[in-house]
């Protein structure tokens, strides 16, 4: 076994960051940089022109708007621990981009709006955390204000996720009178201080104090010094024990309470996970898995982003690696293409930031320059025999729309633009044949895509864009089931219904409903309508 080589994967720590949107993710991203010295002041996603925005929220809509639209990767190190932070977008329409992004993690953290508790899309994401067997770290965020009894937060978590939870800190104070943080373990007292620090800035620091303390009594009050009493009791008697095991298993979750935006019980958190969070473990592939340490070097590909650097207009596609070492201009085989090809410079992200990496290990996410050759769920690997890892899945769309540029002299650029957008994977791209090349329709797994889609044809490409929105609903690959050629001519569909191309010059159908998908199927004997295609 190569020493040095697992002493690096196992101080790294990667992870994803999920919550419904609004709980705080990008504001808790940005105090954990904040305490990794990865950045000097904090940001804020709403901040006015002039002021500092946060990092991961890099996109200008997403400065605009004050809300995350895809995710952002930064790296840092922490106390000896080398930590791949991935913050995602809360909001339904953007959830493909956050799924995939959970591939690449081997952790996730779920941010809780305290005075919401569990909320739809905690839901969802939470299920994919469940599926791939996750261990998930919730925190209970937005303590300074008014929140839910912690009680009943703890009872959601299980009521409505199924999952099992282990406090590991208690608040005192949730209504609208925040007074800290009780720690179980060390039986220590972190006191909030509303006037401490500069509210989120910087680094607060949070004074401990011993839990039997009698100043303790004096500094809470006797209601609040009592209700802890009485809270700890119950806990100790009703509560779930701390088992590690359960923990990596994604079956029981650590609970942690504090306000991010007031940086309190960040620091806390972060130490007391990077603790408990898994370093990368293996991985399963088409030959099997593959450990971390292995030497072979081997990632995937899960997410492809166009114009991060609005000065150099490229593309990036985002590598995690699942094992081994990566150095520098290494070889690798590109697998689904079946060449080698040189990872020249690969990049470490800072958001939107990017330096140039000599060496990077199993757990680390980097960036290749993409020339248009990778699409997401490529495998990359120096072993021997290639393999592949499991797939990333693919969202059906739901929503449809023929777009065109305003202008017909930038045609030129609207065609680089929606192509190179929808090989990100945001927007399915396809042709209505007979029509001429200017009109498209676009496939969006949620409405709000198709406004980040006009927003950044304007910003990035210069392209100002007419949509017009169809009734549409289902996409389904029209294929034979022998095989032979689907001859759209002389398919009968619906009036309601509607044959396009694919990128791949592949036939798709589009419906407004079930109904019509049926109506198909019946008169067309012999032809199959997949959801999902596999390429
Ligand atoms: N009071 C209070 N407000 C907070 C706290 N953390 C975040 N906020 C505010 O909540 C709002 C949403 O925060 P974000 O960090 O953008 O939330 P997000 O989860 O990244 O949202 P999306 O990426 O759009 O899903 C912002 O106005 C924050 O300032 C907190 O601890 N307390
Ligand atoms: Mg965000």
């Amino acid at each position: 076994m190569d020493l040095a080589l697992q002493v690096q994967i196992n101080r790294r720590k990667t992870f994803a960051i999920i919550s419904h949107p609004d709980a705080g993710k990008t504001t808790m991203t940005e105090k954990l940089l904040l305490y990794g010295g990865a950045i000097h002041m904090a940001g804020s996603v709403k901040a006015r022109k002039a002021s500092r925005h946060a990092t991961s929220d890099w996109m200008e809509i997403e400065k605009q708007r004050g809300i995350s639209v895809t995710s952002s990767v930064m790296q840092f190190e922490y106390n000896n621990y080398c930590i791949n932070i991935l913050d995602t977008p809360g909001h339904q329409d953007f959830s493909e981009d956050t799924y995939r992004t959970l591939c690449a993690a081997d952790a996730a953290v779920m941010l809780l709006d305290g005075a919401k508790g569990v909320e739809a899309q905690t839901i969802k994401l939470f299920t994919v955390c469940r599926k791939r067997k996750i261990p998930i770290f919730t925190f209970i965020n937005k303590m300074d204000r008014a929140a839910k009894n912690p009680f009943d937060l703890i009872d959601e978590l299980e009521k409505v996720l199924g999952i099992r939870s282990t406090p590991v800190n208690w608040p005192i104070g949730t209504d609208g009178d925040f007074k800290g943080v009780y720690d179980r373990q060390t039986e220590t007292v972190l006191l909030y201080d509303e006037n401490a620090g500069d509210h989120g800035a910087s680094m607060v620091t949070c004074r401990a104090s011993d839990a039997d303390d009698d100043a303790l009594m004096e500094r809470l009050g006797p209601h609040h010094f009592d209700t802890l009493r009485s809270d700890m009791e119950l806990l100790d008697m009703a509560g779930d024990p701390f088992d590690m095991e359960k923990i990596l298993q994604g079956e029981l979750t650590p609970v942690f309470f504090g306000s991010a935006i007031t940086n309190f019980g960040v620091e806390t958190f972060l130490k007391a996970f990077l603790e408990m969070a898994p370093s990368p473990v293996a991985r399963m592939t088409s030959r099997g898995k593959i450990l971390p340490d292995s030497t072979d070097f081997s990632g995937f590909i899960f997410k492809i982003q166009a114009n991060m650097d609005p000065n150099h207009r490229d593309r990036m596609a985002f590598l995690r690696i699942c094992s081994g070492k990566y150095e520098k201009a290494m070889q690798v085989k590109h697998v689904r293409i079946d060449k080698k090809i040189t990872l020249a410079q690969p990049q470490q992200f800072m958001a939107q930031d990017r330096t140039i990496v000599e060496e990077a290990y199993a757990g680390d996410i980097i960036g290749i320059f993409d020339p248009g050759i990778f699409r997401i769920g490529d495998t990359l690997t120096n072993a021997t025999e290639s393999f592949t890892f499991e797939g990333i899945p693919v969202f059906p769309p739901e929503f449809f729309a023929r777009v065109m540029p305003l202008d017909s002299m930038k045609r030129k650029q609207f065609l680089k633009g929606i192509e190179q957008l929808s090989e990100e994977g945001a927007i399915q791209l396809y042709k209505q044949p007979d029509i001429g090349t200017e009109t498209y329709i676009m496939g969006v797994v949620g409405v709000l895509q198709f406004e980040v889609l006009e927003h950044r044809l304007k910003n990035e490409y210069g392209v100002d864009i007419m949509r017009t929105n169809l009734n549409y609903r289902m996409a389904r690959w029209a294929v034979n089931k022998d095989n032979t050629p689907v001859d759209i001519k002389k398919l009968t569909i619906t009036s309601t219904s509607l044959v396009v191309l694919s990128k791949d010059e592949e036939p798709v159908i589009l419906f407004e409903s079930e109904w019509g998908i049926s109506w198909a199927l019946d008169r067309n004997p012999g032809l199959l309508l997949e959801d999902i295609h596999n390429e």
